[in-house]
């Protein structure tokens, strides 16, 4: 993504930040949105915000979107606040143009918003010290907790569906079926490999049904890099990425954080046999995910955690893979075979969660209390 100084100046010009722009960069890591930092210089100091545009296409209601973010935020802004934290390095903030939008509409119909930058942090795309994960698994447990009291009946569903797994199944059906892109012959082993588990889509949307999981305001993209980690101490401070933010169940938050940040290979790494869980960061995740949220989770959570991890990997294989059948119309891709490659990703992490999963159990029962 090339965004000239003229494009970034004139959206900054629709807001009313002070400095002057000195430049940007871009920010690559989300498969969604395009993000920029951009800088202003303000003669004393240079302040960081943060660029992003909105897919349109994903997020087809940028009014509703941006209003459960700026509740949200808010939200989150007080309770920090009340908690004696710092609400401008904890949680986003979203900037207003002149004429008061939370977003704004360029003239080719792009829609732009701005958040604050979090100075003196960074995110990470790769886990080398388990004891990242584990301040991660802490980051998300905090967060989860503090909106447990957030009314989620207030907030738009964003993606209807979007963890829903027996959507997802039949999505990737309606994929087969159709066979947009004509790939439908080069995948036969990764469709027999999704086919052979439809079983296990049906098991927390059933829970949920019965009510014997808890609907709440979940993260719903816990991806390791929506953390900023403090450059200092480490800690996992803010959560960003906020756009799937819904009513949703804990499992979906635990188990996504799993399947980027616990597998030994990349999303998009070619060689399948460099992909497994590893149980030593998933140990690390556990301690410090039910560190920070244990007491507010049920029974019932705690037992579906692992199975949760799998169920997530799996719908996240599947999504890829319909994507890929369906011509690349939804993730960003940098390559033609880029969705093929993820979705294998995930089915070998499914395959060895698998091989490793009464381990994995073992593990979660240590740390439940
Ligand atoms: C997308 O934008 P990003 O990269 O954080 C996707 C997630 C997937 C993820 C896979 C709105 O997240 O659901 O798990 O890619 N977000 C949306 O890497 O679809
Ligand atoms: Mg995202």
């Amino acid at each position: 993504m090339a965004i000239s100084d003229s494009f970034v100046k004139e959206i900054l010009n629709a807001y009313d930040l002070p400095g002057t722009y000195t430049g940007h960069r871009v920010l690559n890591y989300g498969h969604i949105n395009d993000t920029l930092v951009v800088e202003l210089d303000e003669g004393d100091k240079v302040t960081g915000y943060i660029l992003q545009r909105i897919n349109t296409n994903v997020f087809k209601n940028a009014e509703e979107l941006m209003e459960n973010i700026e509740s949200v935020t808010s939200f989150l802004a007080e309770k920090i606040r009340n908690n004696g934290g710092d609400p401008d390095r904890e949680t986003l903030t979203v900037f207003h143009t002149k004429d008061g939008k939370s977003y704004h509409i360029c003239e080719n119909n792009d829609c732009w918003r701005i958040y604050n930058y979090v100075s003196h942090a960074h995110s990470l795309q790769f886990i080398e010290d388990p004891e990242d994960f584990r301040k991660s698994g802490e980051a998300f447990g905090k967060f989860q907790c503090m909106l447990s009291d957030y009314p989620s009946e207030t907030l738009h569903e964003t993606i209807p569906d979007f963890h829903n797994t027996v959507s997802r199944f039949s999505a990737l059906l309606t994929a087969i079926e159709q066979n947009l892109s004509g790939r439908k012959d080069n995948v036969k082993e990764e469709i027999e490999f999704a086919l052979q588990r439809e079983k296990d889509t049906h098991i927390l949307v059933d829970l949920l049904e019965k009510g014997k999981l808890p609907l709440r305001v979940t993260h719903n993209d816990t991806k390791l890099n929506n953390v900023m980690f403090d450059d200092d101490t480490g800690d996992g401070i803010c959560v960003v990425d906020l756009d799937t933010v819904m009513p949703g169940l804990s499992l979906y938050d635990f188990g996504d954080s799993i399947r980027f940040g616990a597998n030994t290979a990349s999303e998009d790494e070619k060689d399948v046999s460099k992909v497994s869980l590893d149980l030593g960061l998933y140990e690390a995740y556990v301690k410090g995910y039910l560190g920070a949220a244990g007491e507010s989770l049920t029974e019932e959570e705690i037992k579906y955690l692992p199975f949760s991890a799998k169920l997530m990997t799996y719908e996240c294989g599947i999504r890829f893979l319909s994507d890929y059948l369906n011509g690349d119309t939804y993730f960003h891709t940098d390559y033609p075979e880029h969705n093929l490659v993820r979705a294998r990703t995930q089915f070998a992490l499914v395959a060895d969660i698998e091989r490793k999963y009464d381990e994995m159990c073992k593990i979660t029962m240590k740390y439940a209390k």
